[in-house]
């Protein structure tokens, strides 16, 4: 038995043609089912549906075989134990900086002024602005990051962004593009060797497709 932990909304919408490649079918959709556990028209693969920053996690201790996470969510989580061996292109966006319209990044940089940052991505944030020799101050938030400039918590925000109508519903600009990110396969490091012989298929029709 293999076992795929993946996100509901966008990383499930987006997985499910690489899965239709690969020959998988999958009735139950985890918006309508409520379950957490769904079968597949594989008896040999379930999915596992997690919240897309508890991914990493569940393929490190090895609760599921491998899992499809962002490239965000796995610079947060370190990659401690995780093999990834596919960039499936999906669930693509960026990682940037926002600021209201009305704050004068660049010259805030340039005057080395100490910057207040929100954002759930700290890790990422913080390598960021140390890279740049920016002296930042890092407020940690779980949603809604785009509040925080508007209501003087912060002045800027590491959020990601792929249409832009976010940031423009919000009064913000989008000022620095940190990287792109796309979603990636993970395999737990032992599964690859113990079950190699069931995920070799799967990883091949993944790969493939997804260069597509
Ligand atoms: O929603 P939840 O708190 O459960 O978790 P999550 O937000 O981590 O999950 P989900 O399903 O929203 O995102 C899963 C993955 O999709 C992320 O880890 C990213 O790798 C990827 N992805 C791609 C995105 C976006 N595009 C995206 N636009 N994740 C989030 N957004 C959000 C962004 O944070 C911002 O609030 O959408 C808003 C901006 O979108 P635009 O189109 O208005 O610019
Ligand atoms: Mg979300």
């Amino acid at each position: 038995m293999l076992t795929l932990a993946l996100s509901k909304g966008r990383i499930f919408e987006e997985t499910q043609p690489l899965l239709e490649a690969a020959g998988v079918h999958c009735a139950e959709k985890p918006e309508s089912s409520r379950k957490l556990i769904l079968p597949t028209s594989d008896p040999n693969l379930r999915l596992l549906i997690v919240r897309a920053s508890d991914v990493p996690t569940y393929v490190q201790y090895g609760a599921a075989d491998f899992g499809i996470a962002g490239k965000d969510v796995l610079l947060e989580h370190g990659g401690e134990g995780l093999y990834q061996p596919i960039d499936l292109q999906i669930a693509k966006c960026r990682m940037s900086v926002a600021t209201a319209k009305d704050f004068d990044y660049a010259n805030a940089v340039k005057q080395g002024a100490r910057l207040r940052v929100a954002t759930k991505y700290v890790k990422t944030a913080r390598e960021h602005f140390a890279a740049k020799g920016v002296h930042v101050d890092i407020i940690k938030l779980y949603g809604s990051m785009e509040l925080a400039p508007l209501v003087g918590l912060a002045d800027v925000i590491v959020d990601l962004v792929s249409t832009g109508g976010t940031l423009r519903a919000n009064n913000l600009v989008e000022v620095e593009e940190i990287m792109t990110i796309s979603s990636r396969l993970v395999v737990n490091q032992a599964a690859l060797k113990m079950k190699h012989t069931a995920l070799q298929p799967l990883l091949a029709a993944f790969e493939q497709a997804s260069q597509k």
